[in-house]
């Protein structure tokens, strides 16, 4: 009887609300969106609109985009597969991959001579490469190995395990950056190679993915992306592309053949150029970043 009682009140109470206070709850809702959109209209000519009403919410940010100027050409070992480059007191250290041929080279920029080899044990595919003080850091495609040398005499040192692909390494200063194929970096300590830290890359809000080849330079990062032709420039703190760099065009159609794509980046801090060539390029050439 109780329960009968309860549910029977409040029906009748609401329509009494509703015959007795609409028309006063009707009346004062058309003086209020009156009052609204006088005050709109007024804010708007007073120049005193709130912000929300002006931000473009979700319009990406404004990537800039850069061409290449080539400074100078030299020649590459056409059969050196380039999976990592490093540019360190005017010399060049590259990384070369494929299965049994994997190898670390040590190059003169000024004219692309390979000046010192070291041949990688046949089962590593080589990868990336970075250079960490007097240690240089070389990747592995697939079997989860990182391989150390001393950067003077290749001699090798110790070799660190991490979990999944590995496919570009750059080193900026304080951490290790590394490259999957996906559209994360991963930061790693430079003396355990243990993850610090995750970043996603976007551009214009969209996730890049296949990111490649990378290059630490001055606070940012550099990559590009596998079978493509451009490079971008990634604010590492936030993972938004910054730059895209169109790099078409740096080998002639004849010069292209038999070769592989895009890849392989070092930048020279003292000359503000970056070397670029590519997996079985004949060619690497110093170049700049202009608008
Ligand atoms: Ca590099």
């Amino acid at each position: 009887m109780a329960r009968k009682r309860r549910t029977g009140h409040r029906p009748r109470r609401a329509r009494e609300a509703v015959t007795s206070r609409g028309p006063i709850r009707l009346w004062a809702l058309s003086v209020a969106l009156i009052a609204l959109a006088v005050g709109a209209v007024w804010a708007e000519r007073a120049g005193t609109a709130p912000q929300a009403a002006q931000t473009e919410v979700g319009t990406p940010p404004v990537v800039r985009t850069l061409r290449v100027e080539v400074v100078r050409t030299l020649p590459h070992d056409q059969d050196a597969y380039t999976q990592g480059l490093v540019w360190w007191n005017n010399q060049l250290f590259e990384s070369a991959g494929r299965r049994n041929r994997s190898s670390l080279r040590r190059l003169d920029p000024r004219t692309g001579e390979v000046q010192q080899r070291y041949e990688v044990a046949p089962e590593y595919w080589a990868e990336g490469l970075a250079l960490v003080d007097d240690r240089l850091f070389q990747i592995t495609y697939t079997l989860e190995q990182a391989l150390t040398y001393d950067r003077d005499s290749f001699t090798p040192g110790e070799t660190f395990g991490y979990d999944g692909e590995g496919w570009r390494l750059c080193y900026d200063g304080a951490r290790l950056v590394m490259s999957d194929g996906t559209d994360r970096l991963t930061f790693r300590d430079p003396t355990t190679f243990d993850v610090i830290g995750h970043q996603t890359v976007r551009l214009r809000g969209q996730p890049l993915r296949n990111l490649n080849e990378l290059e630490c330079a001055d606070g940012t990062v550099y990559a590009n992306v596998h079978t493509r032709n451009f490079l971008v420039r990634i604010d590492p703190a936030t993972g938004r592309v910054t730059d895209y760099i169109d790099a078409s065009g740096l080998l002639s159609d004849e010069a292209r053949r038999g070769t592989d794509y895009l890849n392989g980046m070092a930048y020279d801090p003292t000359a503000g150029t970056f070397y670029l060539t590519g997996k079985l390029w004949p060619t690497m050439f110093e170049a700049r970043f202009i608008e």
